[in-house]
């Protein structure tokens, strides 16, 4: 009966990460008394835990497992690299065949101006990077008061001290003593939560042009960068008005600030396109790249700079910045032959001609559920809003959060792996989704919609 014999059983998996495991954004108290969920494999988009029970992991992993799990060739090509060339460093002026190969591959596919690597482990060790490397560009032009970095509130960049400093998250900044000084911020194009009455087209300019009010305010002369995700994910996956970045991008060039585009969560085909920035129209300087880079088969992360920069950098002496790991041969390798996947296997065709109008057609229809107050999506990232009004765009009352907390419980006992961001369910499946898994996919989150509806009519709170 039990096919995964090779595992202690799972209360007892459980005392054990109770005891010693740390979990991130938990309540490790909380989840001890729970009992954590243990995964102990996967294949396609299937994911499978330690009593047997199988999930559609409708998130990707962590918005990472864009080629599916269970890619041999990737197995492969690590422990041939592993046992060719496990480890070299990339400073002190040398290389390696992976990470040359890599870099070279990056830069055909980003777009045409950008052409060079600078690797990390992480998106979020990427984006400190993009923090040194900005200033460091101005500083190299004579300009070494161009210092601040806008960002957005809700945004998310990462968990390192300057990652987090550039996200917009307010109960990161709350712990640790964040943020770092010289970032700034505006706030998010968010026209369901935060556009009132306002047509979403006007309320996107407005949000854009809260950028050049920032800059004036700040002077010109002190601002090196402006920060964003094409499309925010961690923050709920927010589609901005068709409006907001045309604007951004005249803003940007207008005011010689270098736009840092994070498609840490939107490159490599999560928007139907390699890159969010093609999708949405968008001319980054700096790409932040992480997640889907390697499918998350192993950790690997970097930026993608503009020719510019790259020169103005090369050509000035030192950069004094690298971590161990920017262009891990065995993570260089991996990385590779993901790209090799995605490429040869037409998966970024698949989603934008296949799986992406299919969702679009399907995920429409959950705004005819009683407790949908807008789904949409873009590419294979969709959202949905839960309100008991969805006239007014209503919240809930009590804690923001928990309806959403509790639809996500009944997708979990009906396997699928939803996410809630306070009340919005949010889905990123693997890229190689297909029509009938996506059947799937909306058959169970409306199980889990109709649920939860039943329970807060049961409980008296709709
Ligand atoms: N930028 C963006 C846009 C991200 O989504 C990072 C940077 C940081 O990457 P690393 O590899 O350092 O984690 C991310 C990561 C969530 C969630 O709850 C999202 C992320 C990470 C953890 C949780 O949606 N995104």
């Amino acid at each position: 009966m039990n096919k995964i014999t090779n595992h202690l059983p799972t209360a007892e998996l459980q005392a054990l990460d109770a005891a010693h495991h740390m979990h991130p954004f938990t309540a490790n108290d909380e989840l001890a008394a729970k009992g954590v969920r243990i995964i102990t494999r996967a294949e396609g988009v299937t994911l499978t835990d330690s009593e047997g029970k199988k999930y559609l992991d409708g998130m990707a992993g962590l918005w990472c497992v864009n080629i599916g799990y269970g890619r041999k060739e990737l197995a492969d090509v690590a422990s041939r690299q592993m046992q060719e060339l496990p480890y070299y460093n990339t400073f002190f002026q040398t290389s390696h065949v992976p990470v040359i190969a890599l870099s070279a591959k990056l830069a055909e596919l980003a777009p045409e101006h950008l052409n060079h690597v600078f690797y990390a482990s992480s998106g979020s060790e990427a984006n400190d990077t993009n923090i040194r490397m900005v200033r460091h560009y101005w500083a190299s032009k004579g300009k070494p008061s161009k210092q601040v970095i806008i960002s957005r509130h809700n945004a998310y960049h990462g968990s390192t001290l300057g990652g987090a400093s550039l996200g917009g998250m307010a109960g990161m900044h709350a712990q640790g003593g964040l943020p770092i000084p010289n970032i700034a911020y505006i706030d998010q194009p968010h026209w369901y939560d935060e556009g009132g009455d306002s047509d979403p087209a006007e309320f996107g300019l407005e949000r854009a042009r809260q950028l050049e009010a920032k800059i004036a305010e700040l002077g010109e002369d002190n601002v090196a960068a402006f920060i964003a995700e094409p499309i925010q994910g961690a923050g709920g996956i927010i589609i901005p008005p068709e409006t907001y970045w045309p604007e951004i991008q005249r803003i940007c060039d207008a005011h010689e600030i270098l736009l840092i585009a994070d498609e840490v969560i939107c490159g490599f085909g999560r928007t139907g396109n390699w890159f969010g920035s093609e999708t949405l129209g968008i001319r980054p300087d700096i790409m932040t790249i992480a997640k889907g880079l390697s499918s998350g088969y192993i950790p690997i992360g970097g930026s993608i700079v503009s020719d510019e920069i790259a020169a103005v950098i090369g050509a000035a002496g030192d950069f004094n910045h690298g971590y161990t790991y920017s262009g891990h041969p065995v993570a260089a390798a991996v990385a590779l032959e993901n790209l090799r996947i995605l490429e040869e296997e037409n998966i970024i065709e698949h989603v934008r001609d296949v799986a992406a109008p299919y969702l679009a057609e399907k995920w429409a229809t959950l705004a005819d559920h009683p407790l949908v107050g807008e789904a949409n999506s873009i590419g294979l990232m969709a959202a949905i809003v839960l309100t008991p009004d969805k006239a007014t765009r209503a919240k809930f009352k009590g804690d923001e959060g928990a309806v959403g907390l509790m639809c996500r419980e009944f997708c979990f006992a009906n396997g699928l792996v939803m996410r809630h961001v306070g009340d919005r369910m949010i889905i990123a499946p693997p890229l190689i989704i297909t029509p009938s898994d996506i059947d799937i996919l909306i058959a169970r989150a409306t199980t889990a919609l109709d649920l939860t509806y039943e329970k807060l009519k049961a409980d008296g709170l709709l």
